[in-house]
This record gives C-alpha cells, sequence and structure tokens, in this order.
C-alpha cells in the first residue's frame, strides 16, 4: 500500500504578501475561498482523495483561524494514524529566525517528520486550485525507481516566467529546469507537447510546485544549511545528481497566489461547467461542517451566482459573484463580479441594540459593487457604491485597498452610507 508510505507537508505559505490584505490578520492557509472553504482544504482534501492521510501544514504565522479550522474539521477516526498538523515557524536554541524559504521551511521542522514512519515526502503548495490524485504520481515514482519527482503542466509564454521552467528526455527524466525564466530565455526552453496543448500555445513545461522526494535524499539534502528554496536551489542542483521524473499533468490546475488569480479562481466557479469542480463525489472538498440554516432570498434577481449556506438576501440582482456563508444583503442592492466571504457569526438584536450598532454586518440598502473582495465580517452601509476596474489606480487607505482594479474590502471594516469608491 503506497498511502502508508506517504508524507504530505503542505506549504502554507511564506508572509503572503501577495495575497495582502487578505492576509493580514491570518494565515494564507486560512484565506476563505469559494464562499466556505479555505486554501488549506484543498490540498488537504486532495490527500485524503489520494489516501494520503498524515499531514502536517508548514506555515509562518500561528494564526488562531487557522488552528481553529484544522482543529475544528479534520477530525480522524480514534484507530487511525491519520493527522494534519500545524507546525509554525517556532524560535527554537538552534533556530532564531523564521522560515528563509520552502526548503527552510521544512528543513527546520524536519525533527517532527522523521519521528514518523514512511519512505516519501509528498511536497506540496498551498495557494494552488486542482484536483490531482497524487497516488498515481507516486505510483510513477515507485516503478521508475525516481529519486525526485516533480508535477509538470504545460503552460503559455506569458506565464512561464512565473514558474520553474524544465526539459525532460523521451523517458520523462528531467534534464535542466530553470526557475522564473525572464523573457528573453523563454526561447531555448520550449518542449514537445500534446497537439491540444500546442494549439492552446502551451509549449513550455511548468513544475507545479508539487514534489515527491525519496525520505532518505530529502533528509541527506537537508543537511546543508546554505538551500532556502526548492525552486531555487533545491531542485537545480539535485537534477543532475539524483534521478529526476516530470510527472506531466493536463487537468485543470490554478496558481492562487496573488490578488488577481485569487479573484478569478473564485469568480471562475460561477461559469455554467467551471473547470474546478465542487460537485464530483469522487474529488470532494472538505471543510468545516458548520450546521448553517438555508439560505433566504427574497425578489432577487440572481445571474450565474454561488451562495453559500446561512444567508439573509432581499437584493434587486447579483449577477457573476460568489457569496459566502452568513452573508446579508439589504434591499435594492446590486452586486456585479464580486466575492464576498461572508461572516464569522449572526448579530443578535439585543447585540445590535447593546453595542449600539448602527451598520449591520454585511451589505445595506440600495448599494451599488462590482468588481470587489469583500472580506469577512464587513460592514457596508446603505447607499455605498463600489466600482472597481481598471480605472481606479492601486492604492490603499483604513478600510480598503485596490489593487489591478479589484477593490478588497478589509475584513470587519465599516464603509459609511453614501460613501463611493
Ligand atoms: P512559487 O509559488 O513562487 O514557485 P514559493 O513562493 O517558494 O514559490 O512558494 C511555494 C509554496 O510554498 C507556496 O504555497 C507558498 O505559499 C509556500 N511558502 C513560501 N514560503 C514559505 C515559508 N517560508 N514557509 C512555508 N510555506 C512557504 C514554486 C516553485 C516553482 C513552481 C511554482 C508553481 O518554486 O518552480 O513553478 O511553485 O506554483
Ligand atoms: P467559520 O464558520 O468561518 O469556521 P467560526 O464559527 O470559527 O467561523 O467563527 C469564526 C470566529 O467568529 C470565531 O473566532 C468565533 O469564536 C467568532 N464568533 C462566533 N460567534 C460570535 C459572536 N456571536 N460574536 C463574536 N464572535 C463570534
Amino acid at each position: 500500500m503506497i498511502n502508508n508510505k506517504v508524507l504530505a507537508i503542505i506549504l502554507g505559505g511564506g508572509q503572503g504578501s501577495r495575497l495582502y490584505p487578505l492576509t493580514k490578520d491570518r494565515s494564507k492557509p486560512a484565506v476563505p475561498i469559494a464562499g466556505k472553504y479555505r486554501l488549506v482544504d484543498i490540498p488537504i482534501s486532495n490527500c485524503i482523495n489520494s489516501d494520503i492521510k498524515r499531514m502536517f501544514v508548514l506555515t509562518q504565522f500561528n494564526s488562531a483561524s487557522l488552528n481553529r479550522h484544522i482543529k475544528n474539521t479534520y477530525h480522524f477516526s480514534f484507530f487511525s494514524s491519520a493527522f494534519v498538523d500545524v507546525l509554525a515557524a517556532e524560535q527554537t536554541p538552534q533556530n532564531k529566525t523564521w522560515f528563509q524559504g520552502t526548503a527552510d521551511a521544512v528543513r527546520q521542522s524536519m525533527h517532527h517528520f522523521l519521528s514518523h514512519d514512511f519512505e516519501y515526502f509528498l511536497i506540496l503548495s498551498g495557494d494552488q486550485l486542482y484536483q490531482m490524485d497524487y497516488q498515481q504520481m507516486i505510483r510513477a515514482h515507485q516503478e521508475n525507481g525516481a529519486e525526485i519527482s516533480i508535477a509538470t503542466i504545460p503552460v503559455n509564454a506569458k506565464e512561464a516566467t512565473e514558474f520553474g521552467i524544465l526539459k525532460s528526455d523521451d523517458a520523462n527524466v528531467i534534464k535542466s529546469f530553470i526557475e522564473k525564466p525572464s523573457a528573453d530565455l523563454l526561447p531555448d526552453w520550449t518542449s514537445e507537447v500534446s497537439d491540444e496543448m500546442k494549439n492552446q500555445g502551451r509549449n513550455y513545461l511548468a513544475s507545479m510546485g508539487i514534489y515527491v522526494f525519496n525520505k532518505s535524499l530529502l533528509t541527506k539534502l537537508m543537511e546543508s544549511p546554505d538551500t532556502n528554496d526548492f525552486g531555487k536551489e533545491i531542485i537545480p542542483q539535485a537534477i543532475d545528481k539524483h534521478k529526476t521524473l516530470s510527472y506531466q499533468y493536463e487537468g485543470y490546475w490554478t496558481d492562487i497566489g496573488n490578488i488577481d488569480s485569487f479573484f478569478e479562481a473564485n469568480i471562475g466557479l460561477t461559469a455554467d461547467i467551471p473547470q474546478f469542480d465542487l460537485y464530483d463525489k469522487k474529488k470532494r472538498i472538505y471543510t468545516r461542517a458548520r450546521m448553517l440554516p438555508t439560505t433566504k432570498l427574497a425578489g432577487t434577481i440572481l445571474e450565474k451566482t454561488v451562495i453559500a449556506e446561512g444567508c439573509i438576501i432581499s437584493a434587486a440582482k447579483i449577477e457573476q459573484s460568489v457569496i459566502g456563508i452568513r452573508s446579508r444583503i439589504g434591499d435594492d442592492s446590486t452586486i456585479i463580479n464580486t466575492y464576498m466571504m461572508g461572516c464569522d457569526h449572526y448579530e443578535t438584536l439585543e447585540e445590535i441594540d447593546k453595542n449600539k450598532v448602527e451598520i449591520l454586518m454585511g451589505i445595506g440598502q440600495r448599494c451599488f459593487i462590482k468588481n470587489a473582495i469583500i472580506d469577512k465580517n464587513c460592514r457596508i452601509g446603505d447607499d455605498v457604491r463600489i466600482n472597481g476596474g481598471k480605472h481606479l489606480e492601486d492604492t490603499e487607505t483604513d478600510t480598503y485597498f485596490v489593487k489591478d482594479g479589484i477593490v478588497v474590502i478589509k475584513k470587519g471594516a465599516v464603509i459609511p452610507k453614501n460613501t463611493t469608491i
């Protein structure tokens, strides 16, 4: 049984600066996606669906929301060896610094891993949207006698500069690798790909940042203290010395490391047939079971919209939007191309009265909101107009942040009535 031989390490995130301000108060794995999940649910669910049930999540910040989410979600049987453990960067007498990079994060946590019985490390990224059976990759690794395997995917020239790009021989053995090549170097890095990929202009083979390492090899590689990153050092230095295989994948896979790609990945769920399939019984995405009531709607025209549980909505229109758990949207409001994350709790009438709440959690009446991400627990007053788009310059205030035309309302922000952004 391969699954008993694998220990999964989920790289939960460095500073998460590219997802700021969503990562202002929480670690990256805890960022809410798709209305009811968190980023970390994706690799954890892929592991569970691949029958790999021993997982560590490495994160730079020890955020309360991440720990609570993992603790409340992943309950395995008392009799199984399954677990999901969060390891945050910790100061010890040996390590006075935070993780310096992905390999350093693994190195600093190595003593936690080595007390387990396993043969393969499965190293995963925490900020990607995809559904993959890791068993097939590990089987290919084993059958071909590889020491390292890298999952790869064909990408186009524009994307190629953002990834590790590699070339392999006919037996899928990786012969060369370059981390994030500049555009002028790209002509040397094309690969033979299928006709379907060629027709889409996807002529470069990119690393998906998903690696299988033999335990003994990675343990040895980690002994050198000068390698901080997998992409920049470990992989380029290892391919000449250790048999490194490319495991090619052609399904849906997207990196959601910045605000733009995070927004696109969420809004993509509103397509007629989304590329990321949340409805597949065999590739289920797990998250916290919250026992919320059903959503209540009154007089709203809905166009390609995904609505999570527990919402109370009387908006005029919601179009191409993802509305998260416990969202409240008032009369005559219009929401377009927006990801609203929802709320952590409902406000009771007593709380509203006691705290003299003027603007309720959620979106008020007669608002117009377009091209926005609304983080959790925001209070948006009546007649607020948020019109995101390329006409807006990148900017930041106490309550919102604009990046690439997308307006991000910060967690818990209060936007007074009649505000225009
Ligand atoms: P990047 O995604 O740019 O490229 P990196 O920033 O190192 O590489 O992040 C990889 C994963 O590790 C991400 O999930 C990130 O959040 C996490 N991470 C980063 N620093 C961390 C830290 N200090 N502690 C814990 N987790 C951390 C990598 C490869 C490329 C490949 C792309 C595919 O280097 O070769 O093409 O992934 O997305
Ligand atoms: P989720 O459903 O996103 O997992 P939780 O149920 O964990 O959210 O709640 C998120 C946070 O909100 C927790 O810190 C929880 O304690 C807090 N919370 C829940 N109810 C209330 C409340 N009535 N007032 C303030 N905070 C609350």
